[in-house]
């Protein structure tokens, strides 16, 4: 395989090493991507993370750091900060989080006690590990107590939600999750909140970037802290935030440093900080808009091919496929698509009755392939493959997913990977 020319110094120093990224270009620009929670960044977010703020360590804040030599780290980081906070209408930003599992653990830290009860959406209905289910950290030093979505609706019970908060009385209660197909309701968990005496949690990760792009309503009105990555709809680098109200801004900064981590990754601020810039264009509303769009018309194309999606549909960027009436388990079915071209990922969906690692569902989400130009129109043949790729997967057809795999690579070579 040839080597990449803009890894010059990569190929000369470690040729193995360079062949391997060389590869996953290659798989990332032949692919469908459909993993909901992944996207392509620009060319300017890479070149900002691979930069010298490497090589420097800068445990502390702007202006109150343990290490000297920060005149441009400190500006780097207030930027960052300032454009979070302007962007999301909140009044703090912290931006050294290394990712979203130690932002949410961050927040435990600043709030609550080993021991006391939290709340948060089952994993296996679509809620993350970090929301205090039971195999985390966060569900066995803190008392996780869990709500999920109606079996007969796949949408979440504010009812319920309010029933077990005042119950459980939990310090904190998170909102959001990993497979969430549908818009949240920040003003009602807000409400259930203080009605529970409980600090709210938005986990936005997900849908960061439909947020700054105006296409899913906003938690800053209503929650006390606002927990993002910064990888996934927001188009940033692997990293993370911690949102706030300014009362809560010490407690928050406290708990990040020197409460959980060390210095923070300067490269990944600054990356940060231009994905920051990327999202507060007018172009990057259109395309929180044309996800939503994209996902909208795929939902509708499968469920007109027979596809049984959890709560019927979707607002947002995900969609959460139950393939319990196809007879295909959505692991099966999920490394069939991606011997397809078809990168997605198996999922719990909702009352599943099999194990988390052999699931009855796929997740699949629209980020990726609008990143890349995809519109509306493409979304019958996306839903096409899909449909055939999970036949071929029941079947056993491998000639069958040879050819989607073709199609696939054919339409996404018109439509260049941004950032590749
Ligand atoms: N792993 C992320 C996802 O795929 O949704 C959540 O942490």
């Amino acid at each position: 395989m040839t080597l990449p020319l803009a890894h010059p110094a990569l190929a000369a120093a470690d040729p193995e090493l360079a062949r391997l990224v060389a590869a996953e270009e290659r798989l990332q620009a032949d692919t469908l991507r459909l993993i909901p929670s992944e996207n392509y960044v620009s060319r300017a977010v890479l070149e900002a993370s691979g930069t010298v703020l490497q090589n420097k360590y800068s445990e502390g804040y702007p202006g109150r750091r343990y290490y000297e030599g920060q005149q441009n780290i400190d500006q780097v980081e207030r930027l960052a900060a300032a454009r979070a906070t302007a962007l999301f209408g909140v009044d703090h930003a912290n931006v050294q989080p290394y990712s979203g599992s130690p932002a949410n653990l961050a927040v435990y830290l600043a709030f609550a006690e080993p021991g006391d009860t939290v709340m948060g959406m089952a994993l296996p209905m679509g809620g993350h590990l970090t929301h205090g289910w039971g195999v985390s950290a966060t569900g066995t030093w803190f008392r996780g107590v869990q709500y999920g979505v109606r079996q007969d609706t796949g949408l979440i019970d504010l009812d319920q939600v309010r029933d077990l908060a005042l119950k459980e009385r939990p310090k904190l209660i998170f909102c959001g999750g990993t497979a969430l197909p549908r818009t949240i309701d920040f003003g009602a968990f807000a409400e259930i909140a203080r009605e529970a005496g409980a600090v709210l949690v938005a986990d936005i990760a997900h849908i960061a970037g439909l947020v700054a792009g105006g296409a899913h309503p906003s938690p800053a009105p209503h929650a006390d802290v606002v927990s993002t990555t910064t990888h996934k709809t927001l188009r940033g680098p692997r990293g993370a935030m911690l949102m706030c109200r300014e009362e809560h801004a010490k407690a928050v900064d406290k708990a990040v440093f020197p409460g959980l981590q060390g210095g923070p990754h300067n490269q990944t601020t600054a990356a940060i900080a231009v994905a920051l810039h990327e999202a507060a264009q007018p172009s990057f509303r259109d395309y929180a808009h044309a996800v939503v769009a994209n996902a909208r018309a795929l939902a509708e194309q499968l469920a007109a091919r027979g596809f049984d999606l959890v709560s019927g549909g979707t607002d947002n960027h995900l969609i959460l496929i139950d393939l319990s009436g196809k007879d295909v388990p959505g692991k099966t079915a999920a490394k069939a698509l991606d011997r397809a071209g078809i990168v997605v990922n198996y999922n719990t969906v909702p009352y599943d009755p099999r194990k988390p690692f052999d699931p009855s569902g796929i997740r699949i989400g629209t980020p990726s392939l609008t990143s890349r130009g995809l519109g509306v129109s493409h979304m019958p043949a996306v839903a096409d493959w899909i449909d055939r790729g999970v036949t071929a997967a029941r079947a056993g057809d491998e000639a069958a997913l040879t050819a989607v795999r073709a199609e696939v690579a054919e339409l996404m070579a018109a439509f260049p990977a941004p950032g590749l």
